[in-house]
């Protein structure tokens, strides 16, 4: 570690007042509309203008939210088309306050990194390129082109492009993603980690082995269409609020929904519209209509048991539950995952999910009504070591009774940030596919590299190990988003050269490289003008929608360039003579950019003009026709283990969540306010009876410990909070938790982090 040891990687501790109340039963109401004003308040805006910059989000010619990918419905309404957490992440984006070089000046990255996350946050917007030069502990401001210039000789300098990392969060417009991978190709490398990697990563591995697409099937109105919703491994009421809105049309239309999770989340439970004056006054609906207290990474053996009673139930009634024709035409492997099931112990299968058996057989009732089933999920699901045998178990149990590829049928990965489908779709990915490469070469005419690049946790060991020397960040916040902090701090203070291109200040930039640079680019609410006057952006959603944003507002300062722009600045620089496109000439009207990925990128012809229709188009999405592009071109019907969750004596199994009012490693707040925690971010949630065998009391501080791979991790004095969640399964908030989390220990066949899956010990605090 550098001078002052792992401090700066780590969040410090918060020191207000820790309020414990009981959790809240349902989400949103009042107390949404308020938060949402409160925030935009925080960053300087009065309520005339909060409305007004609010007003213009997700509408068809305003810009796209940059909270979560949840999707738009097709009537969506005038100017009140967002959550309470959506109006979060614009406060957020859009706050008047400014970092200045003098802010710099004043504080040295160690006095910054004494500094609460939240407190990095409210400073206010970059403004400025920044520089921090070797051995210095202040950031200074540099011109954009000598930023560039020392980012282009670093790069050309290295012995190969290879030890270069180029990471990307899911913000990305389509533009800047595509160009950006383009450019990083041109250079040499597929080292494209991205937030995905830490993410849907087993999503997409699942999804793609067993229905031929890495993404969901159904669209906003399948989910209202659906006879049967199940929401397993996510807490849509905190992470994408409108999701409730979607369920609780569904319910209107006679939709039957299961929750699956560990906790009661509030959202789950039930939903206030706060537009409704009607629902306020009513106290809104109860949203799921049976809850299944799976325990921590209990979901394999509840589906398998699931399956096991649905087999049961045809034995009873042949031919009412599983769709044999459907299995017939479109699938294999069936036989041998039913011979499997077959020879299941179904009580102990019950006993490892912690559910009763009485509640899965209600489960079973609910879903036998119709073959109208749908299931979300989010990172509950995805980020276990077994997170892409939980994604093939679902679809196991979708395929039974062919329950895809129709209306009101099918899968629905929830994904995370507003644009990190549509980074994948434009190329960033440490694993491209042989047919995308061959068509960057078709249309481009040069020879991509064909070997594998680095993921997430591939990356971190290259720096770690000297094997990688650039690490450049397109937006997010690698350090705190990775798993093993202490880790990937070291990993990225080894690195040459730290490039981070933000809007906002962040932990992550204040763990340095020899040299580290900030490059402060344009937020996707503001005016984006180039050489052909402003300009729009696309994104896609959740459900495969690619549609457009455009910034109406004022940039943050007049210098900030847009991401595009710092792609292209860099592809000149960097490429020189040898660069496949003209960067310069491309990036003065996004539509050229937007005809490049028409070119090269299946789905997209036409693209400029399909664009401009009002909401977009939807991507084609094969499982959704029952076309399956596996390799036998069929769906396939998988075996998959039930994982050992035995925990060593004393040892409890670990999730981190997020609370209420945190956008990933952006905390807006101290409060997690439908769990009922006010004023303080290290806290513990554990079952009551484990705290009495324990000997601890509510309120106590205790250490959190980890051992795995032979490295002991510890996070110290976290406060004990008595909660409603299975024996044996305490959760805590990322990223404070995230130093915990082993790099080695991810998921197999997607790299994926078991960040919902740590094991873990509590110790009192000295
Ligand atoms: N406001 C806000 N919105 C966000 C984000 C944010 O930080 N803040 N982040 C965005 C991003 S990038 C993402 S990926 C999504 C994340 O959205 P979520 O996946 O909803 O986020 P998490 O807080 O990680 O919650 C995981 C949920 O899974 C449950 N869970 C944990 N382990 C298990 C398990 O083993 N089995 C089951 N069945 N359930 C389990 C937890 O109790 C929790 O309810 O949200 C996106 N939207
Ligand atoms: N323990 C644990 N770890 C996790 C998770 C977990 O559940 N538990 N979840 C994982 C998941 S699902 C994800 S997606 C990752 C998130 O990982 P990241 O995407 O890397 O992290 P974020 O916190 O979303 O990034 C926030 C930063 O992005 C920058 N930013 C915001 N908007 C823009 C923009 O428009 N352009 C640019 N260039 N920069 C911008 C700001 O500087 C801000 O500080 O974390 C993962 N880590
Ligand atoms: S649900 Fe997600 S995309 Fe929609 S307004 Fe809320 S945060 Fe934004
Ligand atoms: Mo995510």
């Amino acid at each position: 570690m550098a001078a002052d040891g792992p401090s700066s990687a780590e969040p410090p501790e918060t020191d207000g007042t820790l309020i414990v109340e009981p959790p809240k039963k349902k989400a949103a109401g009042l107390a949404s509309v308020r938060s949402a004003f409160a925030h935009m308040h925080k960053h300087g805006h009065s309520v005339p203008s909060s409305i007004r910059i609010l007003g213009q989000m997700n509408q068809i010619d305003g810009f796209d939210c940059p909270g979560c990918a949840w999707p738009e419905p097709d009537d969506r309404a005038a100017l009140t088309e967002f959550c309470e957490n959506g109006a979060k992440a614009a406060a957020w984006e859009t706050t008047r306050h400014r970092l200045d070089w003098k802010f710099f000046q004043r504080h040295s990255i160690d006095d910054l990194a004494r500094q609460s996350d939240y407190w990095l946050g409210l400073q206010g917007r970059l403004t400025q390129p920044l520089m921090l030069r070797p051995g210095s502990r202040f950031y200074e401001p540099i011109d954009w082109n000598e930023a560039f210039t020392r980012i282009a000789d670093s790069l050309k300098a290295l012995d190969s492009p290879n030890e270069a990392i180029f990471y990307t969060s899911g913000r990305t417009s389509n533009e800047a993603a595509f160009l950006y991978q383009l450019f990083v190709r041109a250079f040499g490398t597929n080292n494209l980690p991205d937030c995905s990697n830490m993410c849907h990563e087993s999503s997409g591995v699942g999804l793609g082995e067993t229905v031929g697409v890495g993404k969901g099937s159904v669209t906003l109105n399948d989910v209202h269409e659906a006879d049967t919703i199940i929401v397993m491994g996510q807490n849509p009421g905190t992470n994408h609020p409108r999701m409730l809105t979607a369920l609780q049309k569904a319910k209107k239309n006679g939709a039957q929904i299961i929750a699956i999770n560990p906790l009661p989340e509030a959202g789950l439970m039930g939903f206030v519209n706060p537009k409704s004056p009607a629902q306020i006054l009513s106290g809104g609906t109860q949203i799921a209509d049976l809850f299944l207290q799976v325990q921590i990474n209990g979901d394999v053996a509840l589906l398998k048991a699931l399956m096991c009673l649905l087999l049961e139930a045809e034995a009873r009634s042949p031919g009412d539950v599983l769709d044999e024709d459907f299995i017939g035409l479109y699938t294999d492997g069936f036989a041998e995952l039913r011979a499997h099931l077959e020879s299941q112990d179904v009580d102990a299968l019950i006993e490892a999910a912690g559910v009763a058996r009485a509640d899965l057989e209600q489960a079973v009732d609910i879903i036998l009504r119709s073959r109208k089933t749908i299931v979300c999920w989010a990172m509950g699901l995805t980020q276990h070591k077994n997170g892409v045998g939980n994604i093939r178990e679902i679809v196991n149990f979708l395929l039974m009774r062919g329950s895809i590829g129709m209306p009101g049928a099918g899968t629905c990965p929830v994904r995370g940030h507003s644009n990190v489908q549509g980074d994948r779709t434009m190329g960033i990915h440490d694993r491209p596919s042989k047919a995308f490469l061959d068509r960057i070469q078709e249309v481009f005419g040069f020879d991509p590299p064909r070997e594998h690049g680095f993921n997430t946790v591939e990356a971190i060991h290259a720096m770690f190990e000297g094997r990688a020397k650039i690490f450049f960040a397109m937006g997010g916040n690698f350090l705190q988003a990775a798993p093993d902090t202490d880790r990937t701090a070291h990993a990225l203070e080894n690195c040459d050269l730290i490039v981070h291109v933000s809007t906002k200040l962040n932990r992550g930039h204040l763990v340095r490289g020899k040299w580290s640079i900030i490059l402060p680019c344009l937020g996707r609410s503001e005016v984006d003008s180039q050489a052909y006057g402003p300009q729009f952006v696309t994104v896609e959603n959740s459900m495969g929608v690619v549609h457009s944003s455009q910034g109406h507002l004022k940039p943050a300062n007049a210098e900030l360039y847009s991401e595009s722009a710092i792609v292209a600045r860099l592809g000149q620089e960097v490429l020189g003579p040898e660069t496949p496109v003209s960067w310069c000439w491309l990036i003065e009207n996004y539509d050229r950019v937007r005809d490049l990925i028409a070119a090269t990128i299946p789905g997209f012809e036409d693209f400029n003009a399909r664009v401009r229709e009002p909401g977009g188009f939807h991507l084609h999405n094969g499982a959704r026709e029952r076309e399956f592009n596996t390799e036998s071109g069929k769906a396939r019907f998988t075996v998959n283990h039930v994982p050992d969750l035995a925990l060593p004596e004393g040892a409890y199994r670990m999730m981190t969540v997020r609370t209420h009012d945190q956008y990933n490693t952006t905390v807006y707040g101290n409060d997690d306010r439908y769990r009922g925690i006010r004023g303080g971010r290290r806290v513990v949630f554990v079952n009551e009876e484990d705290i009495l065998e324990a000997g601890l009391t509510a309120g106590s501080k205790v250490d959190i410990t980890n051992d795995f791979g032979g490295e002991h991790r510890i996070a110290p004095r976290f406060t004990v909070v008595p909660y409603p969640i299975p024996r044996r399964c305490v959760a805590t908030y990322f990223p404070e938790a995230n130093i915990l989390v082993p790099l080695n220990n991810y998921a197999a066949g997607s790299y994926t982090p078991a960040s919902k899956d740590v094991t873990v010990r509590l110790t009192p605090s000295a």
